[in-house]
C-alpha cells in the first residue's frame, strides 16, 4: 500500500464518523437562503455543497485546510498535494515518498502521444491537454473495480489510485503538448528529476536556472484549489458524482478552466499587457495606461485579471507572485506594466461601476513571470494552471468519495414557477 493511501486511511474513519454525527445532529439546520436572483445569477452566495481542502473567504482569499495561502507560499506542489488530501503537512520521509511514488506512476502510455500527435497543428493547448487525459480512461483502477462491484465504502481507494497516476502523468503530457504544439522538437518522455514541477521543466527541453524553478514551483503550488464551487471544480465534483472516474471528470472540469472568464484569463491577460507594451513601446505613463484601460472597456471588454465571483479584495494569489516578481524580475518591462495596472485598474473599474470586486485575481500577474523566464506561448498557460488545479480537483473527489457523497442533482425551475412563488 502507498504511503499516502496508508495515511488517509488512519484519517478517514473520523472523518466520516464527524460527518455522520453533523448530518444526525444537525442535518435539518438551515444554512442558506435561495432567491430568484440568485437562480438567475449564477447561484452566487449559495451556500450548498461540501470542501474541506480549501476555503475562500470575500475579504481574505484563499486558505488551504485552515492556514491562509501567504502562509504556504514556500511549499512545493507534492507538498501541498499532500497538505491538500490528508490535512497535516508533509515532514521529509512523506514528501520523499510520494514524490518516488509519482516517478514510479510516471510513464505515458504510448497511444497518448499518437492521439495527442494526430490532433490538428493548430489545436488549443488545453484541447490538448484535457484530450490527452480523457484519453487514458481505460486505465481507470476506479472503472475497472467499480464493474467488479466494489463496496462504496472503498471507493475512494482506487479514486486515490487513478489520482496518483494522472498526477503523476501530467506533467511529460503538459511538456508535450507545449513541444509539439509550439514546434519545439520531438516529445520528452522521461526526466531525472524527482521533483514534479523540475520534471515538467525538462521534458519541455527549457534552459531553466534555479530562480526560474522556484518561479514554476510557486506557479503550481498557488493555483492547487480554491474551494469547490469554482467552474473546473464544481463540474469536476459534479461529474465524478454519477461516478464517473477521474479521468472523465478532470478532463471535464478543465474543459471548464479553459474558459476566458475562468483560467484562460491569465493568457488574455499577458496577451492585454503585451499588447499595452507593444502600443506605446514601453512601459506608458498611468494617464495613458487610463486611457487604454477606459477604451477596452467602452468597447465591451473586461479587462482580463480583474474580478471575481467571491473575493472583494486583492487576490493573495496575485500577491504571491508580486512579491516573486518584486524580488526576481523587477527591471522586466511587462512585469512593470503589470505593477501600474495594478495601481490604476481598480480605480478605473470602480468608477465604471459594474464589476462587484475591483482588484485583481490570480491571473494579472502570473503570465509576467512565464514570459520573463522565456515561456513566451501565453495560449500555453492555462496548461500550467490545469496542471495545479488537478491536484486540488483531484483531492476533493478522492475526498468525496471517502464520504460516499451522493449524485449531485440540484432542483431547476421554469420561469413560470418562479413567477408563481
Ligand atoms: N472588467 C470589466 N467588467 C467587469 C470585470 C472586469 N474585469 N469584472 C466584472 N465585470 C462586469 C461583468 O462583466 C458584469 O457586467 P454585466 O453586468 O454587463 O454582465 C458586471 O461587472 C458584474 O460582474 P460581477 O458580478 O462583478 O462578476 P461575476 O461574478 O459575474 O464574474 C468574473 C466574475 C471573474 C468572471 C469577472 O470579474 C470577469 O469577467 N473578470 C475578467 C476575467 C477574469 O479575470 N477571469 C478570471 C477570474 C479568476 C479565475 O477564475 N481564474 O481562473
Amino acid at each position: 500500500m502507498s504511503k499516502i493511501k496508508e495515511q488517509l486511511s488512519k484519517k478517514i474513519p473520523d472523518w466520516r464518523y464527524n460527518y455522520r454525527q453533523l448530518l444526525d445532529e444537525k442535518g435539518s439546520k438551515v444554512i442558506s437562503e435561495v432567491t430568484i436572483s440568485a437562480a438567475y445569477e449564477g447561484m452566487r452566495g449559495v451556500k450548498g455543497m461540501i470542501c474541506d481542502t480549501s476555503s475562500v473567504s470575500a475579504d481574505k482569499g484563499l486558505h488551504i485546510r485552515g492556514k491562509h495561502i501567504l502562509e504556504l507560499v514556500e511549499l512545493i506542489p507534492e507538498e501541498i498535494l499532500y497538505f491538500l488530501l490528508i490535512g497535516d503537512f508533509a515532514d521529509s520521509d512523506s514528501l520523499t515518498n510520494i514524490q518516488h511514488d509519482l516517478k514510479e506512476r510516471s510513464t505515458v502510455p504510448d497511444y497518448v502521444w499518437n492521439v495527442l500527435q494526430n490532433m490538428p497543428k493548430d489545436s488549443h493547448p488545453m484541447a490538448m491537454f484535457n484530450t490527452a487525459i480523457l484519453s487514458m480512461q481505460r486505465e481507470s483502477q476506479f472503472a475497472k473495480a467499480y464493474d467488479l462491484v466494489i463496496s462504496k465504502g472503498d471507493y475512494w481507494e482506487t479514486t486515490l489510485e487513478d489520482a496518483l497516476n494522472i498526477i503523476a502523468k501530467i506533467p511529460a503530457i503538459a511538456a508535450a503538448v507545449y513541444r509539439l504544439r509550439f514546434e519545439k522538437g520531438n516529445i520528452i518522455k522521461n526526466s531525472e528529476s524527482l521533483d514534479w514541477s523540475e520534471s515538467f521543466l525538462q521534458m519541455t527541453g527549457m534552459d531553466y536556472s534555479p530562480d526560474m524553478l522556484k518561479m514554476m514551483q510557486l506557479y503550481l503550488m498557488l493555483h492547487c484549489d480554491h474551494e469547490g464551487g469554482n467552474v473546473s471544480t464544481f463540474s469536476a465534483l459534479t461529474v465524478n458524482s454519477a461516478l464517473s472516474d477521474l479521468y472523465y471528470s478532470l478532463s471535464a472540469g478543465l474543459n471548464g478552466l479553459a474558459g476566458p472568464l475562468h483560467g484562460l484569463a491569465n493568457q488574455n491577460n499577458l496577451k492585454f499587457v503585451l499588447d499595452i507594451v507593444e502600443e506605446f513601446k514601453g512601459v506608458p505613463s498611468e494617464e495613458k495606461l487610463r486611457a487604454f484601460c477606459w477604451d477596452r472597456l467602452n468597447s465591451g471588454k473586461v479587462i482580463p485579471g480583474y474580478g471575481h465571483a467571491v473575493l472583494r479584495c486583492p487576490d493573495p494569489r496575485f500577491t504571491a507572485f508580486m512579491n516573486f516578481g518584486e524580488s526576481h524580475i523587477k527591471d522586466s518591462e511587462v512585469f512593470e506594466t503589470v505593477s501600474r495596472l495594478f495601481k490604476i485598474v481598480p480605480d478605473v473599474l470602480k468608477e465604471h461601476g459594474k464589476a462587484k470586486n475591483p482588484w485583481p485575481n490570480v491571473d494579472a500577474a502570473s503570465g509576467s513571470l512565464l514570459h520573463y523566464y522565456g515561456i513566451k506561448e501565453f495560449q500555453f498557460y492555462t496548461v500550467l494552471f490545469s496542471m495545479s488545479r488537478a491536484l486540488g480537483i483531484c483531492s476533493q473527489i478522492v475526498l468525496a468519495r471517502a464520504m460516499g457523497l451522493p449524485l449531485t442533482r440540484p432542483k431547476s425551475l421554469t420561469y413560470e414557477a418562479l413567477n408563481k412563488f
